[in-house]
């Protein structure tokens, strides 16, 4: 049998038109079938999928990439794949890729892949990188090893991978949820390097400021619950036991889940203070608490300090906004995040 068969490309598209059929024809020279998800779409990006040669599932109303890559897991598994590979529809990521991605998934497959542009640094555009690099340090925290490159769309998943985790965020913010509840029970997150493609002018739907802030806010409330739990439970370092479990239980609607966003954002610095105390007390004592920070190269006291630094790096992105908006060229920014939040793991 052809060890691709039971695995398909799949796109979670929005108005993409110009790049679609380039994107489809380039996945179809390695895997048969492409499935694009048609998110209420008002250009015609369905009719240019179709022409190239994929299947489309047309979703009505715009509801967003997790929505969208929700729907093709599900689909996926219906036509009886057991894994899938993501690609954005803008032309991003070069299909030729793919049989990398399937080289890792021979010899790992029960493992998430994920591209990584972290290689190709030079051609990312400053402040993208430095989000990028920031969601690194927490999501890597997060997902109890280091992830090179934790906001990249190109990925392969295993349907295994998906279906136990349980996924309730939704937009940008569910690929961030999958490697957090993958990695964080007990689920490898393996790294394919790839080029990184930002041509000028390339047309984004991603946000910067809201975008950014809605990964940042579930990043920071899966931490503090996170820490919390192996606060309390000597030794554990996976806390996502599947669905309902550790951050989940919290989410009990979209508005308790947001109450309960607002509410660690609040807290998250005190919080912290509280859970870097509580290690080195428990620590006198020989008692195992907060395990999965000790697994890295940095120490704890330093891994939370950085949280505690987190509204100073706030601050320098404000004053590098306003000095930038003076034509000064100032990039704080930059070098604090590279002083603070490169690789925890450094020997990784
Ligand atoms: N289904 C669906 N897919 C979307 C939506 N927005 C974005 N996407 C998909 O997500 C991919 C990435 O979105 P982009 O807006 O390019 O975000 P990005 O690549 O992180 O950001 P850039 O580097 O600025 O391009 C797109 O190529 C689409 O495949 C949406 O509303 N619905
Ligand atoms: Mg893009």
């Amino acid at each position: 049998m052809n060890p691709t068969a039971s695995i398909c490309g799949i796109i979670a598209a929005y108005n993409a038109q110009e790049t679609i059929a380039e994107v489809v024809r380039g996945v179809r020279r390695h895997l048969e079938t492409v499935i694009v998800a048609d998110d209420g779409c008002t250009d015609g990006t369905a009719e240019e999928a179709r022409r190239a040669g994929a299947e489309v599932i047309r979703l009505g109303k715009n509801h967003g990439k997790g929505h969208a890559l929700r729907v093709l897991f599900a689909e996926a598994r219906i036509r009886g794949f057991s894994a899938v590979i993501a690609i954005d529809a803008d032309g991003q990521h070069d299909p030729d890729d793919i049989p990398a991605f399937l080289h890792v998934h021979k010899t790992h497959p029960e493992a998430i892949v994920t591209g990584s542009r972290m290689g190709d640094a030079d051609r990312i555009p400053r402040h993208r990188l430095n989000s990028m690099v920031m969601a690194r340090f927490f999501v890597s925290l997060a997902a109890n090893q280091f992830i090179e490159d934790t906001q990249c769309g190109f990925r392969l998943y295993p349907l295994s991978a998906i279906e136990s985790i349980s996924l309730r965020k939704d937009r940008y913010v569910t690929e961030t949820e999958i490697l957090l509840k993958a990695g964080d029970s007990g689920r490898d997150v393996l790294v394919q390097p790839i080029r990184a493609l930002y041509p000028p002018g390339h047309p984004t739907h991603f946000r910067s400021v809201p975008d950014v802030a809605a990964i940042a806010v579930y990043v920071i409330s899966y931490l503090m619950v996170k820490w919390g739990i192996e606060g309390v439970r000597p030794g554990v370092v996976n806390s996502f036991r599947g669905d309902g479990t550790g951050r989940d239980v919290f989410s009990l609607s979209p508005t308790a889940d947001r109450a309960f966003e607002v509410l660690t954002l609040l807290t998250c610095l005190p919080l912290t203070a509280l859970y870097c105390s509580w290690y080195y007390a428990a620590r006198l004592f020989s008692v195992p608490v907060l395990q999965s920070l000790a697994k890295s190269d940095m120490s704890v006291g330093s891994l939370l300090f950085s949280v505690l630094l987190l509204p100073i790096l706030l601050l320098a992105s404000m004053i590098d906004l306003i000095a930038n908006r003076l034509w000064i060229p100032l990039n704080l920014t930059t070098g604090f995040v590279r002083w603070r939040y490169s690789n925890p793991w450094k020997h990784a």
